[in-house]
């Protein structure tokens, strides 16, 4: 059975699957499975070493925070067991207790001791304007710290980097149309400063928690996974919204939807850009598969390179 075919929904996972394809779910690879699949024994004996050598790192640029709370809301796994046994989680600042120099320290001892083991998960976008002034994260030594400093400090002695969010992966809305801080994404910055640590893009304005955990998972795992031309992960962006979306019967048939509270009908007539957009939550579904953003408004293309300019307005066809 292909990896694609046996990535399961949330929501198909609650409603139960097949024996067969449990079994071959839970016995597959971390990019073959849904991710509440994680805890088969083999997975968390693989996971279970690499906590012991790889621990993960998070810091924040310029964001909302809205990608740390993503992560925070995953149930299922809980986050609480995401923490604990999928992610050996050393440094992040929406919810670590320390802060100033001590954090910092601890930040800068990790990265030394485990130098090309860890992985360096970057959240929010990197304002290189004004000397990086835009973002300071932090104090060391009564010297400011900025995100510019942290990530060319950090991003050479990483084993990897994700970088999470729209922001981190392109800049996403800090480097909007109109925007002075000279906010880019990693792949950028990294190119800019002769960087050559592997960078792997988990888009979304936010980025769904299993994107996030999974791609955690299979890299510590299996390494790298396979990625498609804007550096994201093909298991979870390699299609397309469109082409698999509940709606293209409608939209084949001509049956539009004209305002949001419509039930029926394709939206693209009210703004959906899911023609131009490739991920898999027409299937994984938000909120624990409860619902996606075309069930009740429309696809805004918040996981690809060119948002928020290329999607706007975003209640107006393209
Ligand atoms: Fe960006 Fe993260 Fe959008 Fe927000 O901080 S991807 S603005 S949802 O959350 O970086
Ligand atoms: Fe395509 Fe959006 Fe219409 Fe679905 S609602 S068929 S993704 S345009
Ligand atoms: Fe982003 Fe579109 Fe997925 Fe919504 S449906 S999360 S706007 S890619």
């Amino acid at each position: 059975m292909k990896d694609k075919e046996m990535l399961l929904d949330g929501q198909q996972q609650k409603t139960g699957v097949s024996r067969r394809i449990f079994l071959k779910t839970v016995t597959g690879t971390v990019a073959g499975i849904g991710i509440s699949q994680m805890f088969n024994p083999a997975l968390v004996l693989a996971l279970e070493k690499a906590l012991e050598t790889h621990p993960v790192l998070w810091i924040q640029g310029q964001g909302c925070t809205g990608c740390s709370v993503s992560l925070l809301n995953c149930v299922d796994p809980s986050i609480a067991d995401v923490l604990l046994k999928v992610i050996s989680l050393q440094f992040m600042p929406t919810v670590m207790a320390s802060e100033g120099d001590t954090a910092l320290n601890n930040l800068y001892h990790i990265a030394e001791k485990y130098k090309g083991k860890f992985s360096l998960v970057i959240e929010g976008a990197i304002p290189m304007a004004a000397n990086g002034k835009y973002c300071v994260i932090g104090e060391l030594n009564h010297k400011e710290i900025t995100m510019v400093d942290i990530v060319k400090d950090l991003g050479p002695k990483a084993g990897s980097v994700l970088a999470v969010g729209t922001c981190a992966a392109y800049g996403g809305i800090p480097a909007a149309s109109g925007s002075e801080t000279g906010a880019t994404g990693v792949r950028n910055f990294f190119q800019t400063y002769g960087i050559k640590t592997p960078v792997v893009n988990i888009p979304g304005c936010p980025p769904h928690p299993d994107w996030i955990v999974g791609s955690i998972a299979h890299l510590l795992t299996k390494g790298l996974p396979e990625l498609d031309n804007d550096g994201r992960p093909n298991i979870f962006f390699g299609d397309n919204i469109h082409d698999n979306c509940p709606h293209l019967d409608e939209f084949d048939s001509g049956i539009m939807s004209e305002k949001l509270s419509d039930a029926k009908g394709c939206r693209m007539d009210i703004g959906c850009k899911g023609p131009d957009t490739y991920a898999d939550c027409y299937n994984r579904k938000w909120n624990s598969g409860m619902n996606w953003c075309v069930d009740n408004a429309v696809c805004i293309g918040c996981v690809e390179p060119g948002f928020p300019d290329a999607s706007s307005p975003f209640y107006e066809p393209a």
